[in-house]
């Protein structure tokens, strides 16, 4: 049989498959938009589409007799109903996504030919979906945990899927590991507990004896795993990809997502106080930012490696558990990303939206990375059971924007009509069509970069992936004070958690003491287990001991644009001083919401009535930024004798957050004594509020951490 190829198509034959606009992002925009669905001013019908009369009442014998099988409006509904819940994703099953743009800054082709690197007036579509990794779909959004930030493009030359972390590292090298890593992190067995989070026996066992995780688990024992919101991660593509340029010439390259608002965290106690008080504190934050107008936004850069320098760092670029540190080869930036659109239905758009690493587009190449390629077939084979089959593809979220023939057919839940009669390749009934693109410099068909591999079927891990430890030493050391104190209170917490002793003292003395002696010891004290005095392997000496780019004091915005301050008021109070400290806020960029005793309006002291936002219960410390108390003595007054408002004073105070008192306020801040500090700031004037806005900036004020521990919680 011959396998000759028939006839590659000309320009202008391919030319004419094409029926989008290219490059008018809004005709992409509209080829989605025709999947939504408005009900406004329709009349509601079955799934048949006959009118409904009555969906009040089932068919019955007699208004007090049996219901009637014949009911086909009531049974077309139930049936639908029954069949509402599809399984959640196995991992990353929590989480909320948003629309919005990539643009590049510049023609970037000199580094990848992909379309959407290449014109700075173009603006791509994406969809982007952060979730945890542990819990289930209805778990806390601020649990202990790494965070998904997975980025859909919709290119011009198909769809590019960056499914990435809120963590440069992963837990495990070889893809093989994956099953026996999400079952010792997922919950216990025999009772499903607990829900969201690592601390617990079977995730320590297995970390503890997977010396390869080291690194990954001591960013998840870090600040990094509860974020401050999704608008302030960062996002790694973690493994090493390639990029094609218009020459065919690849590089190495690492992906990183920058957000604008800085990279910051939440605190232990707030994150557990909101994982109950505000299960969706992530979710509600990422939306309301989107509604208000304060549009998330990412810079995407990459650090490149030329193919010829992969073989001079001291680790495999191969190896999903190292980092290449920005000190060693900075980054590159290429485009930003702003997300300015919520879903329309949250199943519709973020629960089907199917992303794997394997959807690449021309420009983009995988490496050998044996972490990544068994992740190119996971996703897929996944989302055949979760999306009920191989059709997922046609989904209105998942549709790519330029319009995609193959010979592929049926199948479940099949929605495109094909037309022709040969559905193989070649053919000549149907004129040969759809036909192969033949690669180009620009806007050719896919081609994998031109790799040479001869070796030996081997089952084996390379030497080169053999250091488990310096990256973790090389993180533990680039942490400010306050960032290593939490990374031990956060191992003690977790380790304090795990029944079995012997668990506990292994990941002591055969991984932390291999990162750090005085980490170790440290967490041994915690947990009353005698201190290692040496590591269990010889350490690896490294050429770069600190990396500051991994510490988020370094990664702060330096204003405090969209940043929440809430105004504590009851009737009485200094109404000129609320007005003075929003205009000055809103001049920033930062919002104030102002709260009462109850959702009743206060009276100010010259009496007008202002509305609240809500109530000092309903909108608790822990979701703002910081606090203000305006003066006012019937206010101050009244606060001083209502313990919701001392507890919140107090307990952002603990939080370590910025707090302004207005001097005649000052008396509130005597009762609970507390002392003014850096960030704790007397006074309401213009002098006052520029230094509680660069305590704001500041995040937190962490000198005062060892002065509220001892506030109790
Ligand atoms: Fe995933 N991962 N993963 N993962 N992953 C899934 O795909 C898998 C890994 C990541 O918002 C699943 O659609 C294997 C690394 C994100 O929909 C599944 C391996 C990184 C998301 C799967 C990994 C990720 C997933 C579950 C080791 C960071 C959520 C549902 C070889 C670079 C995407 C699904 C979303 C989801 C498999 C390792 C990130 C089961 C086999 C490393 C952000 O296919």
């Amino acid at each position: 049989m011959s396998t000759k190829k028939p006839a590659t198509p000309s320009k202008s034959e391919l030319a004419g498959t094409d029926t989008l606009d290219r490059g008018n992002t809004n005709a992409k925009l509209q080829a989605l938009e025709e999947f939504r669905s408005d009900a406004t001013g329709q009349a509601l019908r079955t799934n048949q589409g006959v009118k409904i009369s009555d969906n009040q009442n089932t068919l019955k014998v007699g208004a007090r007799g049996p219901s009637l099988l014949e009911d086909f409006i009531m049974r077309e509904k139930i049936t639908h109903f029954d069949h509402e819940r599809i399984p959640e994703r196995i991992v990353h099953a929590r989480g909320t996504g948003a629309h919005g743009y990539f643009q590049t800054y510049a023609n970037h082709s000199a580094l990848s030919k992909a379309g959407f690197l290449r014109n700075p007036e173009h603006k791509t579509p994406v969809f982007v979906r952060f979730s945890t990794v542990q819990g289930p779909r209805g778990s806390g959004d601020t649990v202990r945990d790494v965070r998904g930030f997975a980025v859909k493009f919709f290119t011009d030359e198909g769809n590019f899927d960056l499914v990435g972390n809120n963590m440069p590292v992963f837990f495990i090298q070889d893809a093989i590991k994956f099953p026996d890593f999400v079952h010792a992190v997922k919950p216990e067995p025999h009772n499903e507990i607990p829900t969201g989070g690592s601390a617990h026996d079977t995730f320590w066992d297995f970390v503890s004896l997977q010396p390869e995780s080291a690194h990954m688990v001591i960013w998840a024992m870090s600040d990094r795993a509860i974020p401050k919101s999704l608008r302030a991660m960062q996002g790694f593509g973690i493994h090493t990809f390639r990029l094609i340029n218009t020459e065919g010439k690849s590089s190495f390259v690492k992906f990183h997502w920058h957000p604008k608002v800085g990279t910051c965290s939440l605190v232990w106690d707030e994150a557990q106080k909101l994982a109950g008080k505000d299960t969706d504190y992530h979710r509600r934050d990422l939306w309301e930012a989107i509604e208000s107008g304060d549009y998330p936004e990412w810079e995407l850069g990459v650090q490149i490696v030329a193919e010829e320098d992969e073989h001079k760092f001291d680790f495999d670029l191969l190896d999903p558990t190292k980092i290449i540190p920005e000190e060693l080869v900075p980054i590159t930036p290429l485009g930003k990303m702003v997300l300015n659109r919520n879903p329309d239905n949250f199943f519709a758009e973020v629960e089907q939206v199917a992303f794997c690493p394997g959807h690449i587009v021309p420009g983009i190449d995988f490496t050998n990375d044996p972490l990544l390629q068994g992740r190119l077939f996971s996703y897929t084979d996944t989302q055949i059971s979760r999306l009920g089959g191989p059709n997922f593809h046609e989904l209105p979220i998942n549709r790519p924007v330029v319009p995609f023939h193959n010979s592929q057919r049926d199948a479940q839940h099949r929605t495109v009509i094909d037309k022709g009669r040969a559905a193989y390749e070649p053919n000549s009934i149907d004129g040969g069509w759809p036909k192969e693109t033949p690669p180009a410099a620009q806007d050719g068909g896919f081609e994998t970069y031109y790799e040479r591999v001869d070796a030996n079927k081997v089952r084996e891990r390379s030497e080169s992936f053999g250091d488990h430890f310096s990256q973790a030493t090389l993180f533990y050391n680039s942490m400010s004070h306050h960032e290593k104190e939490h990374i031990i209170a956060a191992y003690s917490f977790e380790l304090g958690k795990v029944e079995r002793e012997f668990i506990r003292a292994r990941q002591v003395n055969e991984i932390l003491a291999n990162i750090d002696l005085d980490l170790a010891k440290r967490v041994a004290q915690n947990l009353g287990l005698p201190a290692p005095s040496k590591g269990t392997v010889p350490p690896v000496e490294t050429s770069l001991k600190e990396s500051p780019a991994l510490s988020q004091v370094n990664l702060l915005s330096g204003d405090i644009k969209t940043r929440k301050v809430a105004i504590l008021a009851a009737n009485g109070v200094d109404g000129a001083a609320i007005a003075a400290l929003q205009k000055a806020l809103e001049a920033e960029g930062a919002h104030a919401k102002l709260l009462g005793p109850t959702s009743a309006p206060v009276t100010t002291a010259d009496g007008k009535s202002l509305k609240v936002d809500a109530s000092m219960e309903g909108m608790p410390s822990i979701a703002f930024d910081a606090v203000f108390i305006p003066g006012g003595k019937e206010s101050v007054k009244a606060l001083s004798g209502d313990g919701v408002a001392l507890h919140y004073v107090l307990e952002a105070y603990k939080h370590l957050k910025a707090i302004a008192v207005a001097s005649d306020a000052k008396p509130l801040l005597d009762l609970l004594k507390l002392e003014a500090d850096a960030g704790l700031i007397v006074g309401a004037d213009a002098k006052a509020f520029k230094a509680f806005f660069a305590a704001i900036a500041q995040h937190r004020v962490w000198d005062r951490e060892p002065k509220a521990k001892a506030i109790p919680a």
